[in-house]
């Protein structure tokens, strides 16, 4: 039996095996207790010395479990290692990272440049009142500019609606802001809805910058000379702006800002219908009918405020043929940007 049990518990070679192995050699029901109650039948003289064998051979068996339990636990542990070893020599595996929106490009590369002019940037709504978006800014119920920007509104009673500009920001920030104070000079940028039909330059949803400077004795020379520093920093220092007379109610003067082409330097090409500018913008000087809106003395304080369409500036500045792209989302577009950011 103890041979038998040796040999058994050397050739076991896995955990459950050498349990059951040690249940059938020295459990309740095993072959050692048997031997044990054989004992007995025994005579007085043999019974001490077979019981002194059966305890030496359990004796044995348990050392010889315990070295075996541990041996075959070792091997498992390593096996288990092996199999989670880590080559840290293997090439990894490629993680995909995603680039910023060109709009955003644009549109950070515009603040970023503002900031560093002394302007703060604030922003507001998109789902705004009638009352900011149109009657703030001198556009009364009924008038004939709100035809300039048909919008979509979100209750039947038409008090509130998706903003069509960024210029309801000039109202909310005049009505707060304490001119005893400081002067404002202030930017902000946000989305704006038309109904607008969308081809290749519209959209019915597209990305604004607003522009507002008041202080006493602000002039039109301080509009344009803003206006091109923005437009040399975006489109560079070579180009040049001029303004054409236009009409927004909430400007007097109004204007709308123009380029010279970037195609052709100037001189006439298919990109500017041969005028050699290209639009980008509309601007003026702050109507005073907005300021008393707000609260703000006309008499005292005026200034000049300025609307750019980022997506305009986007496809102009990138030569991209279609304003739709910017929120189609196919990855083979956006990441041409990549290196811009
Ligand atoms: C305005 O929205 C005025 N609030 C701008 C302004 C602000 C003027 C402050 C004076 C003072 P306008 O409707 O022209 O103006 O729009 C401004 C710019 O938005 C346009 O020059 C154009 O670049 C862009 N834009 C207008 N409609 C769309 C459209 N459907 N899709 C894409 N861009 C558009």
């Amino acid at each position: 039996l103890k041979d038998q049990g040796l040999t058994q518990i050397k050739e076991a070679n896995d955990l459950d095996t050498l349990n059951n192995i040690r249940v059938n050699l020295t459990g309740k029901k095993g072959e050692l207790t048997k031997v044990l109650r054989s004992m007995k039948d025994l005579s007085n003289e043999e019974r001490p010395k077979v019981g002194q064998v059966v305890n030496e051979v359990r004796d044995l068996f348990a050392t010889e479990i315990d070295n075996k339990k541990e041996q075959l636990q070792q091997a498992e542990l390593e096996a288990q290692m092996q199999k989670e070893a880590i080559d840290v020599t293997l090439p990894g595996k490629e993680s995909y990272l995603g680039s910023h929106h060109l709009i955003n490009i644009v549109r950070q590369d515009i603040e970023e440049f503002c900031v560093s002019l002394g302007y703060q940037v604030i922003t507001g709504p998109e789902v705004e009142s009638d009352h900011y978006n149109f009657e703030m800014m001198n556009i009364p119920k009924n008038h004939p500019a709100r035809d300039m920007q048909d919008t979509f509104y979100v209750d039947a009673t038409h008090e509130h609606l998706m903003r069509s500009q960024t210029s309801p920001v000039q109202a909310r920030t005049l009505e707060k802001h304490d001119f005893s104070k400081s002067p404002l000079k202030m930017i902000s940028p946000g989305k704006v809805y038309r109904r607008d039909d969308d081809d290749a330059t519209h959209s019915h949803q597209f990305n604004q910058l607003e522009g507002l400077v008041i202080d006493e004795n602000i002039t039109m020379a301080h509009l344009k000379g803003t206006l091109q520093a923005i437009a040399q920093h975006v489109f560079g220092e070579d180009r040049e702006i001029r303004l054409r007379p236009s009409y927004f109610p909430f400007t007097e003067p109004s204007v709308e800002v123009d380029v010279t082409c970037f195609a052709c330097g100037g001189k006439g090409c298919s990109t500017c219908k041969s005028t050699g500018w290209i639009e980008v913008l509309g601007a003026g000087m702050v109507h005073p009918n907005v300021l008393e809106n707000a609260g703000v003395d006309s008499q005292k304080y005026g200034g000049f405020a300025f609307g750019l369409g980022l997506d305009r500036f986007a496809i102009l500045k990138y030569g991209v043929s279609d304003i739709r792209d910017f929120y189609l989302n196919d990855v083979r577009f956006l990441e041409q940007f990549r290196q811009e950011a």
